[in-house]
């Protein structure tokens, strides 16, 4: 038998599962897209390691009302049949739906003092899980991610996900140019990124990592905030600038796919047709307005 193109075609696609998207690294990292792994295959490996996956998510102010979705639909998609517990963080936690939860997985709410300003709240959460993964999370938990509220689980979305330091591919730059990253620019800033640096645009919404990598990333961004503070400045993307200023120097294990973190349910592209996780509309002002 000849072998023509459709044959190397086949052959490619069985050895690498894709061959329309990037699945590596330039620093040999996955970047895991629906069609690079074996779901079954990669589950019964880790269901040998008893392993327990932490999870923060912070609602304070009128956040709060996205919570039921959040906690039913991670029910359903997020890393089913594996220990989870998922820290709350709310200033309201009275306002915490009772969604019933499977074996081994726990919902442990922590109260946190009230903010004002939005900017505050997305950027003090990093210096709350820093607490956390010194502290509670240091011993009970291997992995962790950390996710935004404003979001909803519609797809597997599990062990095929952990790594030592894992980012997502922020939905909106997947496709776009370096120039095009909405980097912190400012040298004024701690986040400051040059103009020719920078790998990929990772989004604030979600990260992870083992415990300990993801206490070594949350540690300094207080401080770095505070520098900013007393400059007069805010990094453009709040914590998002920072995350991708430290991606930069600390590159993560495995890269995640917008499946991980997609813009908008009814929206496909040619890449992205598995919908793990996505963010929900939202009114900015009328939700963020706390005062
Ligand atoms: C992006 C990022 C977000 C953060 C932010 C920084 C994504 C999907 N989201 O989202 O992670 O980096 O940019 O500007 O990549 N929150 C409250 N109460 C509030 C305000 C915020 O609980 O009043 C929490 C909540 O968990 C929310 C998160 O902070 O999901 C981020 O706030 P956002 O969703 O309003 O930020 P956004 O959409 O600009």
């Amino acid at each position: 038998m000849r072998l023509n193109f459709y044959h190397f075609v086949f052959v490619g696609v069985l050895l690498i599962g894709r061959i329309d998207v990037t699945s590596m690294t330039p620093w040999l990292a996955p970047i895991v897209w629906e069609g690079t792994f074996d779901p079954t295959l990669i589950d019964s490996i880790y269901k040998q390691q008893n392993i327990t996956i932490a999870t923060t998510v912070f609602a304070l102010g009128k956040y709060t009302r996205f919570l039921r979705d959040f906690l039913e639909s991670a029910e359903q998609h997020y890393f089913v049949g594996f220990r989870m517990h998922c820290y709350l963080l709310t200033d309201q936690p009275e306002a915490v739906p009772d969604v019933k939860l499977g074996i081994e997985r726990q919902l442990r709410v922590r109260t946190v003092p009230r903010m004002y300003r939005w900017q505050d709240i997305t950027m003090g959460r990093m210096g709350m899980i820093a607490k956390l993964t010194e502290n509670e999370l240091a011993t009970e938990a291997d992995y962790i991610f950390c996710l935004d509220v404003d979001t909803k689980f519609y797809g597997h979305w599990s062990v095929e996900a952990l790594g030592s330091l894992v980012g997502v591919i922020h939905p909106w730059f997947y496709n776009y140019q370096r120039n095009q990253f909405t980097y912190e620019r400012r040298p004024e800033s701690q986040a400051f990124i040059r103009a020719e640096e920078g790998d990929y645009y990772y989004a604030g919404g979600a990260f992870g990592g083992s415990v300990q990598e993801v206490h070594k990333l949350t540690r300094p961004f207080s401080e770095q905030q505070n520098i900013d503070a007393a400059n007069s400045i805010e990094a453009v993307w709040h914590d998002e600038s920072h995350l991708n200023k430290y991606f930069l120097y600390n590159k993560p294990t495995k890269v995640l796919s917008p499946e991980y973190l997609w813009r908008n349910i009814n929206a496909r592209t040619n890449e992205v047709t598995t919908i793990r996780f996505y963010i929900v509309n939202k009114n900015n002002d009328e939700v963020r307005s706390n005062f």
